[in-house]
């Protein structure tokens, strides 16, 4: 029987499990990287393990969320992270040299590899024909401590391409908002997209990232593009022609679903506040005015991006109305738009232009005003991401939003008679890493140096017999790790200080939580509730790491999106999930809940009883754990478990 991508990389990386749908396999991992914001947890949990040496997987840590640098403390981080990776032998990514995902892409990534990063748009690497996955900094740092990756064997969907793009102005973006206008950001919920077909060869390496950069917003485990003579092209760019190797599905290869898309069907979509997937063609809501565009981020900062945006944006100015900020992906892209003019079309059009780093996407800078309408290029367009709950944020490919900063409303671009030059792919790229450190022979002298900010990494006690605590807060479905662990200038600092960062958990949604946490902590602690798909977004740990330090013992929900399910287990957070959905309805916040024999539970069946105490009530709940997971609850967490074994 044929086998597919995904399959074949599995099983040249399998240790331990078999690769069955549902099956909890264990994977050897090529690479690990991760970035500032959630990169110094991941480096303090490795210091916390007691290991000296990053062992096995090559691993890279990258600076680009925390830049604005208004105090001391994102400064203090970069030094922490520097001297970290000089100590235990990761590359250093300084911060300048761009966004983790585009960096990796361009100087890493190589097709067949496995790489963990601790952000959720690790997968843009899978336009590179790699398994890209992201996850919290916890199995990062255990993965780099030589530890294999465990993971259940995600279905494996095949997207099938056919047609060839529109373009200018129908771009890879719209494959990725058409599938998400079709299925949700629920959809790819233990699943891997598959990319195959003969539309495939329309799309280069970096039109191939931005669509599986965005399969984060389906909820997906990753998405992988085959490796070709497009890969091949973009390596040789490189410099790295020699970390190229051809994969293809073979003939005949099964998949447990298949989507179909005709690239030439497509034309430019938006998402409209407040989720990826509120989708609709850009021509059906044109007029409105926009004072607001952003260019750029993870998804679309690719040098053909930018190239495209200047040669629109050249010799014309930007709406008075309008301010455009753009943030090329990398130090690469920037020093390549610099020297071929693209650069000079944008500033004299009236560009803002930012350094290479997330910036605005993350709500560090850029903020729009009261009531004001932003279009994006990147990937998420959650309400107060970008820093104002009163805005109103659509997401659109980086051509459209730059026509739309021309207007200054959101017009269909295909109807401005504006013109783009076209692109062909550069024989060569211009490599420069000298900001990008090399790790030393022997970092063992190195002294790791911690600001006043970076604070120890908290530890949680065993998961308890009773859980006798009270409901919280009760939630919708979809929340965020954004709503539950805001981001944003304010906040994002606090990332290496628990203590004062979980001062802000569900902040911009109920502003008490914290100080109700910490007084029910005194009584047992704290129950969360959300419906289905709790915790979709970002890896960030914070979002478990915080809550359990404010006393939470349990989340109950509908259903979990899997990073944030992890990173629960990983600090001693029970994830339970309502046998019967409706018994959502009947629980109210302040409610207090009994959860009895829960050691016992955890061990045998795994199904819990839940006596609603305030209401006199009963009902049901269970979990789908793992054995290791298991463990690890029972252990008080990864970090714990981790120690015990190394001690
Ligand atoms: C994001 O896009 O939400 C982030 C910020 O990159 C996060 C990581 C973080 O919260 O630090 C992610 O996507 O995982
Ligand atoms: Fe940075 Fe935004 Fe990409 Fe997250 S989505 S890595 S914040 S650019």
């Amino acid at each position: 029987m044929g086998k597919n991508i995904v399959q074949k990389i599995f099983e040249s990386h399998l240790v331990k499990g078999e690769l069955k749908k549902g099956e909890t396999v264990s994977l050897r991992v090529d690479e690990v990287y991760t970035q500032d914001a959630t990169g110094t947890m991941a480096w303090l949990q490795f210091e916390a393990m007691g290991l000296k040496r990053v062992k096995g997987p090559l691993a890279v840590s990258y600076v680009d969320h925390n830049m604005i640098q208004s105090n001391h403390m994102n400064p203090d981080d970069h030094l922490f992270l520097q001297t970290a990776a000089a100590r235990f032998g990761a590359w250093f990514s300084k911060p300048g040299n761009g966004i983790c995902h585009q960096v990796n892409l361009e100087r890493f990534a190589s097709p067949g590899w496995i790489a963990l990063g601790t952000d959720s748009h690790t997968p843009t690497n899978g336009g590179m024909g790699m398994i890209a996955i992201g996850v919290g900094g916890l199995d990062a740092a255990t993965a780099m401590a030589g530890m294999p990756f465990e993971i259940k064997m995600p279905e494996v969907v095949l997207v099938r391409l056919t047609g060839r793009l529109r373009r200018p102005w129908a771009t890879a973006m719209e494959v990725i908002l058409e599938l998400l206008r079709r299925l949700t950001v629920k959809g790819g919920v233990g699943k891997i997209f598959e990319y195959g077909g003969p539309g495939v060869s329309d799309l280069n390496v970096t039109e191939r990232a931005t669509i599986t950069n965005m399969g984060a917003e389906l909820g997906a485990t990753t998405s992988v593009f085959p490796s070709d003579e497009r890969t091949a092209h973009f390596l040789r760019a490189q410099g790295r022609e020699e970390d190229w190797s051809e994969l293809r599905a073979d003939e005949g290869a099964q998949y447990d679903g298949i989507v179909e898309i005709d690239l030439s069907s497509l034309e430019p979509l938006t998402a409209q506040p407040h989720s990826p997937d509120n989708v609709v063609r850009i021509r059906d809501i044109s007029g409105r005015k926009v004072h607001q565009v952003c260019i750029g981020s993870c998804t679309n900062s690719s040098y053909q991006a930018m190239r495209a945006v200047a040669s629109i944006l050249r010799g014309k100015k930007i709406a008075e109305h309008v301010s455009l900020h753009i943030n090329p992906g990398s130090k690469q892209v920037y020093e390549m738009i610099a020297r071929d003019g693209s650069l000079s079309d944008m500033i004299a059009a009236g560009a803002r232009m930012l350094e290479a780093s997330c910036g605005p996407c993350i709500g560090m800078g850029g903020s729009p005003g009261t009531g004001h309408v932003s279009v994006r290029s990147y990937n998420r367009n959650f309400r107060g991401r970008c820093g104002n709950k009163d805005a109103s944020v659509f997401l659109a490919n980086p051509l459209a939003c730059a026509v739309m900063a021309l207007k200054g409303k959101i017009v269909d671009p295909t109807e401005t008679g504006l013109v783009v030059d076209e692109f062909s792919e550069p024989e060569a790229a211009l490599v420069n890493d000298n900001m990008l450190l090399a790790p030393l022979d022997d970092g063992y002298g190195v002294e790791i140096i911690k600001g006043p900010n970076i604070k120890e990494v908290p530890l949680k006690e065993p998961v308890k017999d009773e859980i006798r605590a009270e409901v919280l807060i009760k939630l919708g479905d979809n929340v965020t790790t954004d709503d539950i662990m805001p981001a944003g200038s304010q906040i994002l600092p606090f990332r290496s200080n628990i203590p004062a960062i979980s001062e802000y958990v569900f902040y911009n949604i109920e502003p008490t939580f914290a100080e109700r946490a910490r007084k029910a902590k005194e009584h047992g602690g704290g129950i969360i509730m959300g419906g289905e798909n709790y915790g979709q977004g970002s890896s960030r740990e914070h979002a478990a790491i915080a809550p359990m330090y404010l006393g939470i013992q349990a989340v109950i929900a509908k259903s979990f999106a899997r990073i944030h399910r992890a990173n629960l287990i990983n600090f001693g957070i029970l994830p339970l999930i309502f046998t019967n959905p409706g018994d959502m309805d009947k629980t109210d916040e302040g409610d207090v809940l009994s959860i009895t024999g829960v050691g016992s539970s955890l061990i045998t069946n795994q199904e819990y009883r839940v006596n609603n105490i305030t209401k006199g009530l009963e009902f049901t709940v269970f979990t789908d754990l793992s054995e290791r997971d298991r463990v690890l609850l029972l252990s008080g967490g990864l970090l714990s478990f981790v120690k015990k074994q190394l001690s």
